[in-house]
């Protein structure tokens, strides 16, 4: 029994050329719980193409195959990884989890590759799940776990929520760590920049696009911000980084730990920058002049917010806790502290009209206009996802919601080629959508940072002449996008 080995496999995610990758933090937080005498094995296929080989390498008759996977094309990968680990063996376990399964347990379950789901959380259920199987005693027994029995699917009970201090610190040394130095910063100045991952879970907000009202039941926990402070020193003695990138959902909720975080980055002058991608409004407007002040001293340079749109009625509809006029204090009021703010939006809501669309726009333009340092980040896709609020309104305007886990990965948040499936999206809109998007990104940092600096010099003149469409509104008819889809999807692999 004790030589059962876990394979944990961190599939593609359709996007992994945009973006300087990640640690896969979802299996490298679970290997590093289980217990030792368990031989753990972490595939990245983003950075393994030969992961074939090395399923092939390490399978064995007693072997666990862990698969992770969100909501979109990672599904299309881990689907092919579990296809190639049952064809070399039928009678090897996958066992499947990440916010995909948790949302949808049924649907994952009835496809013939998958065998088991760990909902939510996977530190402590996975490692029990291990333990079990290797025992072979009764899956019943684990909570947060659904499999199939005799063709029927079971649910255990579900799980509450881990308490992250006692996880055990991450095993590094299953992954090559190097692979996720990421060469350039979205901190313009700085240089290569390290995620750190998430240093809590959950937001309190409850927008309803988002999973985390579900998911995580607007519950908020997080590592204390001693071990926070570990982490970040850690990382800065292991690798040759600049910059750190904070991966919270809702890093500035408590602002005290915030503080003592941040006096730590000084009292142990670490000389690095960092940003968080995990701001709201509502924190922001918490934080008193002292502690922007600090978080300066201590090296952030930039805060993300999500602002998703411009029209102040889809910023009800959607439930974000603020409203246009906060956005523009915001904007106005980070100008005094030399952080610069970077803005997510969204568009293809259910009911938005263009108008609304075009509002986003104007906005994106006005927050640019009022503060120098602000940064416009590319507009992206809604997709409804099941278990929030506005996946129900998607479906009253005609979504029709993929009945098939498979179809849950076909490309649904680049919409170039889905669009007509997204029935609930607005005739007008739909017209323009695709080039709105586009635009965004070709207007956008994000693009600019992905390609090199000869590139982007020889590409001066389409970027001259996007800028005067997307300054002018200029939507309705693009052909010269298509060429630049075309090249877009084969250059960063996406599908
Ligand atoms: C990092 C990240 C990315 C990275 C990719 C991941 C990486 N490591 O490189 C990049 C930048 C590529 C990315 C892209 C996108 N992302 Co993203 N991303 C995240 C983020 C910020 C952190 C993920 C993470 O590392 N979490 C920390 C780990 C420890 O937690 P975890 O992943 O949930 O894993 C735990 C459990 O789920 C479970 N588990 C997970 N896998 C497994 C496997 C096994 C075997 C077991 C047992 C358990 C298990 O156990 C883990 C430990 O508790 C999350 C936010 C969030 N709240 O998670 C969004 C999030 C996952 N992203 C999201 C979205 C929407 C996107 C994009 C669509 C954005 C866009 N419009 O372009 C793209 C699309 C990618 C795609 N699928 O096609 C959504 C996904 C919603 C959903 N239904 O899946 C999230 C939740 C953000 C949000 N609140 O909406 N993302």
């Amino acid at each position: 029994v004790d030589n059962i080995k876990v394979i944990l496999i961190f599939p593609k995610t359709g996007q992994d050329k945009t973006i300087s990758l990640s640690p896969p933090y979802a299996i490298l937080s679970i290997a590093s719980q289980l217990n030792p005498r368990y031989q753990v094995i972490v595939i990245d296929q983003r950075i393994h193409h030969n992961w074939k080989n090395r399923i092939r390498k390490n399978i064995s008759e007693d072997c666990i195959i862990g698969i992770s996977s969100f909501t979109g094309a990672q599904i299309k990968y881990g689907l092919e990884i579990s296809e190639f680990c049952k064809n070399l063996n039928p009678n090897i376990k996958i066992v499947w989890g990440g916010i995909h399964p948790t949302l949808m347990p049924n649907q994952t379950l009835q496809n013939k590759y998958i065998d088991i789901i760990v909902r939510g959380e996977g530190e402590i259920t996975f490692p029990k799940l291990v333990e079990c199987l290797a025992k072979q005693t009764k899956l019943k027994t684990i909570k947060g776990i659904s499999f199939k029995q005799n063709g029927k699917i079971i649910h255990n009970t579900g799980r509450e929520f881990a308490d992250m201090n006692k996880f055990k610190q991450l095993r590094w040394n299953l992954v090559n760590i190097n692979d996720y130095v990421h060469k350039a910063s979205v901190i313009e100045g700085t240089g290569k920049t390290f995620d750190i991952g998430q240093t809590s879970r959950g937001c309190i907000n409850n927008c309803k696009f988002c999973v985390n009202s579900c998911y995580n039941k607007s519950q908020w926990r997080c590592f204390s911000a001693k071990r926070t402070l570990k982490l970040i020193i850690d990382s800065v003695n292991m690798l040759d980084i600049k910059t750190i990138w904070l991966r919270d959902d809702n890093f500035f909720l408590d602002t005290k730990r915030v503080k003592t975080i941040a006096q730590g980055i000084i009292k142990e002058k670490l000389d690095i920058s960092w940003y968080s991608s995990g701001i709201t409004i509502p924190n922001y407007k918490k934080m008193d002049k002292n502690l922007k002040k600090l978080a300066y001293k201590s090296g952030c340079r930039s805060f993300r917010f999500g602002i998703e749109s411009g029209s102040p009625r889809i910023l009800k509809l959607i439930n974000k806790p603020f409203n246009l006029q906060d956005i523009h204090n915001t904007n106005n009021n980070l100008k005094k502290y030399n952080i610069s703010p970077k803005y997510s939006y969204m568009c293809g809501f259910p009911t938005e009209t263009k108008s609304d669309l075009l509002m986003t726009v104007k906005l994106m333009h006005k927050l640019k206009k009022e503060n120098k340092k602000a940064e416009n980040y590319p507009m992206t896709m809604y997709m409804p996802y099941p278990g929030t609020e506005l996946f129900d309104l998607s479906i009253q305007h005609g979504f029709k919601a993929p009945r098939k886990l498979k179809q849950w990965s076909q490309g649904i948040h680049f919409m170039s080629k889905n669009l007509n499936r997204l029935e609930y999206i607005d005739k007008d809109v739909k017209k323009i959508l695709n080039n709105v998007s586009d635009l965004s990104y070709i207007n956008s940092m994000q693009i600019k940072r992905a390609l090199s600096g000869k590139l982007n010099k020889a590409l001066m003149p389409f970027y001259a002449f996007e800028k005067f469409r997307w300054n002018n509104l200029l939507f309705s008819f693009a052909p010269e996008l298509w060429l630049y889809r075309k090249t877009r999807n084969i250059l960063l692999g996406m599908n």
